[in-house]
């Protein structure tokens, strides 16, 4: 079995982005390790603290970007780092070559009921003046970005990446390598599973519940088949489904928080998501524009995401056009 060092280099995976990977899998094992340790490590339930999103911080949230950060802090590659649970970017290293922006543990709400939750990064080149504690130099379009992934804590512990070169995964030995276990990842054009809170149905936008209708009438609807529905309320999660067997996942703009685009997050749930997704073949936008191309504008902006298997992308995509239209 190729190990993950061994299996970039053969793709030719810049080295100094291959050292950056590996550092950051250090990172995630320790958080694997403590999130399987759970409650006998006393890692589980809340702190009083709140992030810059306003989401009570569980321990694990703040344990797993404690040692993300400290491990990139260390690394000579990088000039700076955001995390969904830093309220500023943090400088790092003045002659860094990278920016790190990431969801230290994405699902977190799971942690305490022992579902699957998951780390997801995003790696941008600094630009060449910057210190890498502003925030104008992460506000890159995801299409920027060098490489994005996602180490997902499950039943096993996964890694899927992708540097521009298709998408592939990698399972967690018990000798703490990396080995890769999946090359060249495709989602499914075509999919009978769609993932979305359907507790939120009222809120959407007209578009969005014309589409979900017509899934819901399965075979006698317009869709003409019967579809199914999974919600794990951890993106890191469906995403991982719909790179394994298809589907699309739905979290899209609703009227409790109109001033919001979405709910999740743009530079390090969003961009990082999309890449993969299309460097699988599916498609991932806002229901207006493809996600990558969209400029931000603050490092914590939210971003309403529809991604997955083409087919279903395209067909949101258009109701939102003929909504437009009329
Ligand atoms: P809801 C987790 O908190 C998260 O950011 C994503 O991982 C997940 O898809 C979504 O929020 C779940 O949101 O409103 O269903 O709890």
């Amino acid at each position: 079995m190729l190990r993950l060092t061994q299996f970039l280099k053969q793709y030719n995976t810049d080295t100094e982005l291959v050292e950056l990977i590996n550092l950051m899998m250090s990172a995630c094992k320790e958080v694997n390790a403590k999130l399987h340790d759970g409650a006998l490590a006393g890692v589980l339930g809340e702190t009083e603290q709140e992030n810059v999103q306003g989401e009570t911080q569980k321990k694990l949230d703040v344990l797993a970007n404690d040692l993300l950060k400290h491990d990139l802090d260390e690394c000579h590659l990088v000039r700076g780092l955001a995390s969904e649970e830093e309220d500023l970017p943090v400088a790092c290293n003045p002659d860094g070559r990278f920016l790190v922006a990431f969801d230290p543990l994405d699902g977190s709400s799971n942690i305490d009921i022992n579902v699957t939750v998951g780390t997801i990064f995003s790696i941008l080149e600094a630009p060449a003046d910057c210190h890498g504690d502003e925030e104008e130099a992460f506000l890159q379009p995801g299409d920027k970005q060098v490489a994005a992934g996602y180490v997902l804590y499950g039943p096993s512990c996964i890694l899927a990446i992708t540097t521009g070169k298709g998408v592939h995964m990698f399972t967690l030995g018990h000798n703490g390598e990396f080995y890769l276990t999946r090359e060249n990842v495709r989602v499914p054009e075509t999919t009978k599973e769609f993932a979305i809170n359907m507790s939120n149905q009222r809120f959407w936008e007209a578009p969005v519940q014309r589409y979900i209708a017509d899934l819901l009438q399965g075979e006698e609807g317009p869709r003409g088949k019967r579809y199914n529905m999974r919600w794990i309320a951890s993106m890191v999660a469906e995403v991982h489904r719909i790179l394994t067997r298809g589907g699309v996942f739905m979290y899209p703009w609703d009227n409790r928080e109109p001033h919001k685009p979405g709910k999740l997050r743009l530079m390090y749930e969003g961009n990082p998501m999309s890449m993969l997704i299309e460097q699988a073949g599916g498609r991932s936008i806002n229901t207006r524009q493809r996600i990558m191309e969209v400029q931000p504008t603050q490092i914590h902006q939210r971003v309403s995401v529809v991604l997955g298997s083409r087919e279903e992308v395209d067909v949101v995509q258009r109701y939102h056009e003929e909504a437009d239209a009329n």
